[in-house]
């Protein structure tokens, strides 16, 4: 699957591209990151602005339409297909699982962070993106958001996980909304704390139940909205 990012912030991304799983995905060739710098396509040759006042007054500075149409046209040709472009935004419907699922599923996705106060209407009207927040809070970009959608997806890409974490996966997320079980490992004691007894008899069946009944429990103290197909 291949991503391009384009941001103001290029330089946000290059810790997270060299950390661990998703430079294993990258070597592997299961995943191409291309990330792109939005000043690179602003028409202000002198100080590669991209940003203006809006029409009407307020706040805050909006990003013009011209860099943003030119440079997702132009990086849509770089690639074998235009890809399907995603606009980070609070605005946007809200990412789940589900959501990451499909996107997992693409070949090809284009995401365009969103910074300032937005951009010009016309982005979205012209280009018409599909707008996804990752939650309901403000973040000062899109960047972080944009690191969000990648980090989930590509977790869900055949091969980039070893096994053991993808069958922890599939049973904790594909249809089976349920919150881990708490877990332990050595010493037995800690202060006093100990191990439910339950782990330590080598019972298989019991824990087995144990690990069941834990989940249903916290689920339904914490997230019942999972229980309840939402
Ligand atoms: Cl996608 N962007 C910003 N700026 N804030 C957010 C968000 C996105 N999702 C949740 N909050």
């Amino acid at each position: 699957m291949r991503f391009d990012i384009i941001t103001l912030f290029p330089q946000i991304f290059s810790g997270y591209l060299t950390q661990s799983l998703l430079a294993k995905a990258i070597d592997k060739g299961l995943v191409e990151i291309v990330v792109h710098d939005l000043r690179d396509w602003s028409t202000d040759l002198k100080h590669h602005k991209i940003d203006d006042r809006p029409y009407g007054g307020g706040p805050g500075m909006l990003i013009c339409v011209e860099p943003v149409v030119n440079c997702v046209e132009a990086v849509q040709q770089m690639g074998h297909a235009p890809g399907t472009v995603v606009l980070t935004t609070p605005q946007g419907d809200r990412l789940n699982q589900r959501r990451v699922e499909q996107i997992s599923q693409l070949d090809r996705l284009i995401l365009l962070c969103g910074r300032y106060e937005g951009f010009d209407q016309r982005v979205i009207d012209i280009l018409k993106p599909i707008e996804l927040s990752v939650g309901d809070y403000v973040l000062n970009g899109g960047e972080v958001a944009a690191m969000v959608v990648v980090d989930s997806a590509v977790r869900m890409i055949p091969g980039v996980l070893g096994d053991e974490q993808s069958s922890w996966d599939d049973s904790f997320s594909r249809g089976n909304r349920i919150l881990e079980f708490p877990q332990y490992t050595r010493p037995p004691e800690f202060r006093g704390h100990i191990v439910p007894e339950v782990l330590l008899s080598g019972d298989h069946a019991r824990i087995a139940s144990w690990k069941t009944e834990q989940s249903l429990k916290k689920t339904q103290l914490r997230r019942s909205d999972l229980l309840n197909g939402d």
